[in-house]
């Protein structure tokens, strides 16, 4: 799947593994660092610190309710912290806070996330463009079928997971999406 990912343009891989055990975490990030790696493709562990550093991730991402950043940063010296936020209050903190950007959603419905925040719609893009200093990355029940409405809000930065796990050919499905990032 990763490398089906990966063949099909993705920037980015990030781990996330909801409910696995962290030993079964860390197997699957070895084997992703390593994939990650050869291609030169950026490689980010959501929520864990510790993961991200024992995997020599490139970044971790933080959620609201992990480790502050002010407390990951020192631990990872200048890996890449990204932080999710649901607000332009929670963004203008993460920037202040050293983020070196934001996740910022969900910009609409999804069913992938149990306990996401209310949508905060595609005008939050627009506001961020004129806003955020820091890249910004549009995240929440985004498909090919609606990025196309997020480049137009001024965003080329999208993370998107069922589109891509559940799609047939997953590499063409992230040749798709990507090709409307370019
Ligand atoms: N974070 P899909 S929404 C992991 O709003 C995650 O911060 C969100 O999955 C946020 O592309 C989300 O399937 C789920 O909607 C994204």
């Amino acid at each position: 799947m990763v490398a089906d990912q990966i063949k099909g343009g993705a920037d980015v891989i990030q781990l996330r593994e909801k409910g696995r055990r962290k030993r079964e975490c860390l197997e699957l990030g070895m084997a992703v660092r390593r994939m990650t790696r050869k291609s030169d493709v950026l490689f980010i562990v959501n929520d864990d610190v510790d993961l991200a550093l024992i995997l020599d991730a490139d970044g971790v991402h933080l959620g609201q309710d992990d480790i502050p950043i002010q407390h990951a940063r020192p631990l990872l010296k200048d890996k890449i912290v990204g932080i999710s936020t649901h607000s332009l209050d929670q963004v203008r903190e993460a920037v202040d806070a050293g983020a070196d950007y934001v996740g910022i959603g969900p910009i609409f419905e999804t069913k992938t996330k149990a306990d996401t925040q209310p949508v905060v719609g595609i005008d939050m893009l627009r506001r961020l463009n004129a806003l955020c200093p820091i890249p910004y990355v549009a995240i929440g029940g985004i498909t090919a079928d609606n990025l196309g409405s997020v480049v137009r809000a001024g965003c080329r930065r999208a993370a998107v997971v069922s589109d891509i796990v559940l799609a047939r050919d997953v590499v063409e499905q992230c040749r798709r999406l990507k090709g409307m990032l370019l």
